[in-house]
């Protein structure tokens, strides 16, 4: 019994020696210390020897048992470490290959003047309010003092959807929204994209960006409209900059006006930027037609407003020294990455 005892514990120790995996492990764990094991089987038939070789058989497969315990644990241990080797080897990272570049985007020139100029009207406390770009003839035209016969009606100007709904020209119809609803003092600025129906070249597209200012409140003055400019005009593009008010014509304000700026490119002195005159357009402006402001419920008597409008491509071709619009709409990262 010693004998098989002995051999019992060599069989376990080798098959323990070179298993591969925890499944194994468990085999050779029941088949040799389990209840139904080669070993408790021994255990078992200690009742057959002699009572004086029992204490020393007991005793010699309790230390068996004890070993082949110890044994197990250490393959346990071995087979952990060698899961943990391979997947360190699949996870190896390579700390010395270059890193991925992140390419960083910039804001487009359009959305950078656009924040301009609405920190500016924001900081002069004008709220920056949007609108539809589908609009009806009557927020459009009619609302704002545009006659029927207009040219600016024609459908060689205006996209047309059907005869009384049409993509927006301009962004005063959302001004004309918010006078219906609230009541003067408004100081607002409407940003947004507009459409008219032209050729597309180098200073026209059928879509591009304005900005519309209006300001109503009782006795509202060409003052107040002249101050509000220059500092605007100033604010963009430079303190030393001259500007001039030259009278105007629009149906939806009265006087009219348009706002210069002595030229960017030659300042003033005449360039082929400014086409000889020393000055650039910058924008439209007025005092608020009453009839404007009859439509929309106030009392012209009672109060009075100052209304500009702007394209902010013609703003930032200017600005930036830009000769065709049509480099904003490409998206060519070259374009862009220079602003
Ligand atoms: C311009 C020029 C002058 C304008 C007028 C209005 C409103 F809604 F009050 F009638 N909003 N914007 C206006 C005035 C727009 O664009 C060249």
């Amino acid at each position: 019994m010693k004998l098989e005892l002995e051999k019992i514990k060599e069989d376990a120790k080798s098959l323990l020696m070179n298993i591969k995996n925890k499944e194994e492990l468990e085999k050779i764990r029941i088949e040799y210390l389990g209840k139904k094991g080669k070993l408790t089987k021994i255990l078992r038939e200690m009742g057959k020897l002699p009572p004086e070789e029992r204490p020393f058989i007991g005793q010699l497969a309790n230390d068996i048992r004890k070993e082949l315990e110890v044994s197990i644990e250490e393959a346990e241990k071995r087979i952990k470490e060698k899961g943990k080797q391979i997947i360190l080897k699949k996870e190896k990272i390579d700390i010395t290959v270059p890193g991925r570049k992140h390419i960083i985007g910039k804001k487009h020139p359009l959305t950078l003047i656009l924040n301009e100029i609405k920190a500016f009207f924001v900081g002069m406390g004008y709220e920056v309010v949007e609108g539809p770009e589908i609009e009806s003839d009557y927020y459009n035209f009619k609302a704002l003092n545009i006659p029927e016969d207009h040219p600016a009606r024609d459908m060689q100007d205006t996209f047309y959807i059907n005869e009384n709904i049409l993509l927006r020209t301009q962004t005063s119809p959302v001004q004309v929204r918010v006078m219906e609803k609230v009541k003067p003092p408004i100081k607002i600025i409407a940003p947004g994209r507009v459409y008219r129906s032209d050729e597309v070249d180098a200073t026209h597209s059928p879509v591009f960006n304005q900005v519309e200012v209006l300001a109503v409140d009782e006795s509202l003055s060409l003052g107040d409209l002249k101050g509000v400019l220059i500092t605007f005009a100033r604010y963009l593009f430079g303190e030393n900059r001259d500007v001039r008010f030259r009278a105007s014509y629009f149906p939806f304000t009265e006087p009219s006006a348009e706002l210069d700026i002595s030229c960017t490119a030659c300042e003033g002195e005449g360039c082929k930027v400014c086409k000889g005159s020393g000055w650039l357009e910058i924008l439209g402006c007025g005092l608020v037609n009453p009839a404007v402001l009859e439509i929309v419920g106030y009392d012209p008597k009672k109060v009075s407003g100052f209304a500009a409008g702007m394209g902010v491509e013609r703003i930032a071709m200017l600005k930036y020294g830009i000769d065709d619009m049509r480099l904003f709409y490409e998206n060519d990262l070259r374009f862009i990455n220079q602003f």
